[in-house]
């Protein structure tokens, strides 16, 4: 009877060979080694909903998704009313991919009706009051007609880190990058239209109950004022790359 190969390798090895088969598989695993691949980690596309996200904050105003005809496909619309001081969707329906030591980029294209949305992205601090060292530790705003960005310190420390000339009545693509660190080894990173407009390093990003994201319209400076911004097509990657 003719030996099979499959009765042939299922004879014990010797050590030898083992070691040798060994010495192969970690010359191959080293030689392909490459960094992990960029990645998409949540897709926030508007055609699917609001149920991306984990809650949406608007009280008396009115979250849609919209489409234009504009190329943009489907788009939230969040309009915040008079005597209200917000309306934003908050977090993302997969809260696993947030964490400390990670690097996330956020990438979403912006349109407000005005000059003065005031804040329209805020990683926001789990928990309240005394739960929390940072409320949060990145701020966004459209104010003055700029995209203003703050890190924002323990002790409620504002620290402006860049702005820009800011269009409104337009889409504009937005990326921020955040290092998450909750000792002092966090990085933030903001791209307009291609543009880095914002950056800092060596900060906290990270806060002791964890942080999450927020898109919209709040400010209580403009809770006597109707303000409008549409958000198209949020999404979470491993690089700037993964999400412009
Ligand atoms: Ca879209």
């Amino acid at each position: 009877m003719t030996e099979t190969s499959e009765a042939h390798s299922s004879r014990p090895r010797t050590g030898r060979a083992l070691l040798a088969a060994v010495l192969v598989a970690v010359v191959i695993t080293v030689g392909f080694a490459r960094p992990a691949a960029a990645a998409i980690l949540w897709d926030g596309n508007a055609s699917k909903g609001f149920g991306v996200f984990a809650a949406v904050l608007c009280d008396g105003g009115s979250a849609t998704v919209t489409d234009w005809n504009d190329g943009h496909g489907a788009i939230f619309s969040l309009n915040k009313p008079v005597g209200s001081d917000r309306c934003e969707v908050h977090s993302i329906n997969d809260e696993s991919r947030l964490g400390d030591n990670r690097t996330l980029w956020f990438g979403w294209d912006l349109n407000t009706k005005t000059g003065n949305a005031q804040t329209v992205f805020q990683w926001k601090s789990n928990g309240t009051n005394d739960q929390h060292q940072q409320n949060y530790p990145v701020i966004m705003k459209v104010e003055d007609g700029r995209l203003r960005v703050w890190y924002v310190a323990p002790g409620e420390t504002w620290i402006g880190i860049g702005s820009a000339a800011w269009t409104p009545g337009t889409w504009n693509a937005i990326q921020l990058g955040i290092t998450t660190s909750s000792g002092s080894a966090g990085s933030i990173e903001v791209y307009l239209n291609g543009t880095r407009i914002a950056a800092r390093s060596g900060v906290r990003t990270w806060d002791d109950l964890g942080n999450k994201p927020r898109w919209g319209t709040y400010g209580a400076t403009i809770a006597n004022t109707e303000s409008h911004v549409w958000v198209d097509d949020p999404r979470l990657g491993t690089d700037r790359g993964s999400v412009s």
